[in-house]
C-alpha cells in the first residue's frame, strides 16, 4: 500500500494573492503557500492492470498529504490544468471544471469549495486556512480532514477519477509527535506510524484496456466491484509489532464499509470525522458512510514477526440507495487490506490515554432558533424541502453568532443518505428520538441518515460569513441535485446605530 507525499510549500506565488477576495486575510496571512496543479495523468490500480487514466492533484491520484499547525495559516493555489473538453468528443466521464473543498474546515465560503465556485481549464483560484479554532476554542480542533473536487453535477465522477486528497491539523495535544515531552499531547502514534488510508471501490471496463469505469447513467449510486486502499486494489502493507494510527476516509462514491480486523481483534476508536472523542472507546468495529472519517489505533505488538492478517468490511451492500442493514460473519467479508507484520525497528513510545480532547458541549438553552430539512426523492429526484439544488434558492439563513438546532428526517425509505453540513460541526442531540451511540455523540460533520430516520443536532455559526451548503454525501445523490443552499449573515447593527 502505497503512502501519500507530504505537498512541499512554495517560496512565493506569481501573481500573490489578493488579500481583498479573503475574509480575515489581514488577520491570519498565511505562513505557507503551496502552487497545485490539477493535472491528468495516468495510475496502475493493480500490478496486474494496464494503466488508466486518472486525474490527481500535481497528477496523484490520491492527492498530496496536506500536513497544517494551528496558528500557521496557509493558502492553496489550484491551477486547473486538466485536458479541456474537445468540442463533440464524448469524455466517459469528469468535467474539467474544478471547485475545491476542505471537508471539515471552518473555512470562509470563497475558500470553501462553493459546488457553484468551479473554475475552468487554464485559470487557478487561491483558497485561504485561517488556522486558527473555530470560536478561539482549542476543544474544537480538528484532525483528520480531506480535500477534494466539488463542482455541482460532476463531484462523483471527478472524485472518483482522483480529485481526492487527506489532510492532518495538528496542535499542541494531538502534536503529531508521539516523543512529544508536552504534558498536554496525547503521545499517539506518530510519523511512519501515522497512517492516511483512502478507501475507494472501483470499477474496470472489460475491454483490453481495462480502463477505469464509471456509469454515470447510474443516480442510484454507483458501487465498484474492486476495493482500494490508497488507490490500489486490495494492497498489502507491512507493520511493525506496535502501535499504528489509522486515519481512514471514505472517499465514495457510494459505498458504505464496516470495519474490522480479521482476528476479530478490538481496535481503539479514537476520532470521528476527525474530531478526537473525550474518551478513547474499544470497538470491534466501526462503520464508515461516505465522506467520513474514522481514526483507529491498532495494537499489532501482540503478533508474531511473518503473521498476516486483514482489514476486512463487514457491511452489506449491493446498490448505491444504501447499505442492507446486515453485517457480514468475518469469514464472508471482503478483504480490504493485508497486513503482514515485519521486525520492530525501535521502541514503540506511543500511547492511547483513556482521555483524549475536552468537548465544549452546546446546552439547549443556548438555542436561538430551529429549522428543518427533509431530504426525499420525489419521482426520482433528490430534494431536500421539496426542492433539488438550486444555487439562488436560499434553504436557510442564520445570523453570525447564534446557535441553532437543526432537524433532518429522512423521509425515503430505501435509501441511505450521509448528510454533510459545511462550515461547522454539528453535535448529535437525538437519533430517532433516542440519545446518539457513544461513537456518534463527539463533533461530526458527516451524520448519516438511514431510512426514515430524524435526527436532532445542534450547532454554533461563528467565524465567518457567506454562503454554504447542507448536502447528502453519497455524491451520486449529491449530483442529483440533493444539496441545499444556506447562507450565514452578519447579526443586525443595534438600534440606533443605523447613521443618519
Ligand atoms: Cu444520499
Amino acid at each position: 500500500m502505497p503512502r501519500q507525499t507530504v505537498a512541499v510549500p512554495v517560496k512565493s506565488l506569481d501573481p500573490p494573492p489578493d488579500p481583498k477576495s479573503h475574509q480575515r486575510y489581514d488577520e491570519y496571512p498565511p505562513v505557507d503557500l503551496y502552487d497545485i496543479h490539477i493535472i491528468e495523468s495516468t495510475h496502475q490500480f493493480h500490478p496486474d492492470l494496464p494503466p488508466s487514466t486518472v486525474w490527481g492533484f500535481d497528477g496523484m491520484p490520491m492527492g498530496p498529504l496536506h500536513i497544517a499547525r494551528y496558528g500557521e495559516p496557509y493558502l492553496v493555489r489550484y491551477h486547473n490544468d486538466l485536458p479541456p473538453e474537445a468540442d463533440g468528443a464524448i469524455q466517459p466521464f469528469g468535467k474539467p471544471e474544478v471547485t475545491i473543498h476542505l471537508h471539515n474546515a471552518h473555512t470562509a465560503s470563497e475558500s470553501d469549495g462553493n459546488p457553484v465556485n468551479f473554475f475552468p481549464v487554464g485559470e487557478f483560484y487561491d483558497n485561504h486556512y485561517a488556522m486558527f479554532f473555530a470560536g478561539d476554542d482549542q476543544n474544537e480542533a480538528l484532525g483528520s480532514l480531506w480535500y477534494h473536487d466539488h463542482r455541482f453535477d460532476f463531484t462523483a465522477q471527478n472524485t472518483y477519477k482522483g480529485l481526492t486528497g487527506q489532510t492532518i491539523f495538528y496542535d499542541d495535544i494531538d502534536s503529531g509527535d508521539e516523543n512529544d515531552p508536552n504534558p498536554q499531547a496525547l503521545r499517539l502514534p506518530s510519523g511512519d506510524y501515522d497512517v492516511p488510508i483512502q478507501l475507494a471501490d472501483k470499477k474496470f471496463t472489460s475491454t483490453p484496456d481495462h480502463a477505469l469505469f464509471m456509469d454515470i447513467f447510474n443516480t442510484d449510486g454507483f458501487l465498484g466491484d474492486q476495493p482500494t486502499a490508497n488507490m490500489v486494489i486490495k494492497p498489502f502493507f507491512e507493520v511493525e509489532p506496535r502501535k499504528y494510527r489509522f486515519r481512514f476516509l471514505n472517499a465514495g462514491p457510494s459505498r458504505f464499509y464496516r470495519l474490522a480486523l480479521s482476528t476479530k481483534d478490538p481496535f481503539w476508536y479514537i476520532a470521528n470525522d476527525g474530531n478526537l472523542l473525550t474518551k478513547r472507546l474499544k470497538l470491534k468495529d466501526t462503520r464508515i458512510t461516505v465522506a467520513e472519517r474514522v481514526d483507529i489505533v491498532v495494537d499489532f505488538s501482540k503478533y508474531d514477526v511473518g503473521e498476516e492478517l486483514y482489514l476486512l468490511n463487514l457491511e452489506d451492500q449491493f446498490n448505491g440507495k444504501r447499505a442492507t442493514g446486515i453485517t457480514l460473519d468475518h469469514e464472508d467479508a471482503e478483504q480490504l487490506i493485508q497486513f503482514r507484520i515485519v521486525e520492530l525497528t525501535g521502541p514503540d513510545n506511543s500511547e492511547v490515554p483513556k482521555k483524549l480532547r475536552k468537548m465544549s458541549k452546546i446546552k439547549k438553552n443556548e438555542v436561538d432558533a430551529e429549522k428543518t430539512f427533509i431530504f426525499d426523492n420525489d419521482n426520482g429526484i433528490w430534494t431536500i424541502n421539496g426542492e433539488p439544488f438550486d444555487e439562488n434558492s436560499v434553504l436557510h439563513t442564520v445570523t453570525q453568532g447564534t446557535t441553532e438546532r437543526w432537524l433532518l428526517f429522512n423521509t425515503a425509505e430505501d435509501w441511505e443518505h450521509p448528510v454533510h453540513i459545511h462550515l461547522e460541526e454539528h453535535q448529535v442531540q437525538k437519533r430517532n428520538g433516542k440519545k446518539p451511540s457513544k461513537d456518534e455523540r463527539g463533533r461530526k460533520d458527516v451524520t448519516v441518515l438511514g431510512p426514515g430516520d430524524s435526527l436532532e443536532v445542534l450547532l454554533r455559526f461563528r467565524d465567518f460569513l457567506g454562503k454554504y451548503p447542507i448536502h447528502c454525501h453519497n455524491t451520486v445523490h449529491e449530483d442529483h441535485a440533493m444539496l441545499g443552499r444556506w447562507d450565514v449573515l452578519p447579526p443586525a447593527p443595534p438600534e440606533g446605530d443605523e447613521g443618519p
